[in-house]
């Protein structure tokens, strides 16, 4: 039985992916380097330390750790200064009824996010009150692709992976929910996201049969 539905925020719930990019494009246009949408989609889902990584990457650059940090922070000020704009508008087409929905039907909702900013999105939206358990990333080992995130957001609703499904924008995050045993559906292309069990081009096409549609086919 279909017990919860566990989702990731940037890109799922509202487009806060696209403040990321215009973020770490800021940072690496600051230090003379190339970044794209392609090189973008590596970071989706990618904790703020990995992402910086992947943006110095064939920089040439050596830099300690503490210029790493100061770059990290640098490029979240930026990031909260855009996400103070966030308003109840901003949450992504579909999703406020699909939540409603789900919630009507007795399925446990949860948020499997790798952003430490997530509380304050949730709070911009206004979207708090739908979810049950918010995982904190500050609490686990391994990022996504790993599983961690997801099983900690089943384990705080109390309900076994194999009755849930995930909802991700991201490749890294597709692979956390398959590893983790859950149903998986992908928002996005399939390029990124082609493993996905069900790849929908966008949040508006999501709804609670096509849901459970998904949970109880074999
Ligand atoms: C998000 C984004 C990533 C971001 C990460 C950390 O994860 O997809 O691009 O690097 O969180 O965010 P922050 O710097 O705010 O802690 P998710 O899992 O919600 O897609
Ligand atoms: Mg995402």
């Amino acid at each position: 039985k279909l017990e919860a539905v566990i989702f990731d925020l940037d890109g799922v719930i509202t487009d806060s992916a696209e403040y990321h990019y215009l973020a770490w494009k800021a940072l690496a246009e600051e230090l003379g380097l190339s970044f794209d949408r392609a090189k973008n989609e590596r970071l989706k889902g990618v904790s703020r330390m990995e992402s910086l990584e992947i943006v110095l990457e064939d920089s040439g650059l050596h830099l300690s750790e503490k210029e790493k940090l100061e770059l990290a922070t640098k490029k979240n000020e930026n990031y909260k200064r855009m996400i103070e704009r966030i308003t109840p508008a901003d949450l992504l087409p579909g999703i406020g009824s699909l939540l409603d929905g789900l919630q009507a039907r007795g399925v446990s909702i949860g948020l499997a996010s790798a952003s430490h900013n997530a509380p304050l999105i949730l709070e911009r939206l206004e979207a708090g009150h739908w979810f049950q358990a918010v995982a904190d990333p500050g609490s686990i080992a391994k990022g996504k692709p790993d599983p961690e995130i997801f099983l900690l957001a089943a384990e705080m609703l109390g309900v076994d992976p194999m009755n849930c499904i995930g909802v991700e924008d991201a490749e890294a995050g597709v692979r956390a929910i398959q590893a983790a045993g859950m149903k998986s559906v992908g928002i996005g292309s399939s390029d990124q996201l082609g493993a996905a069990d069900l790849l929908l081009s966008s949040t508006f096409e999501l709804s609670t049969d096509l849901l459970f549609g998904l949970f109880n086919r074999q």
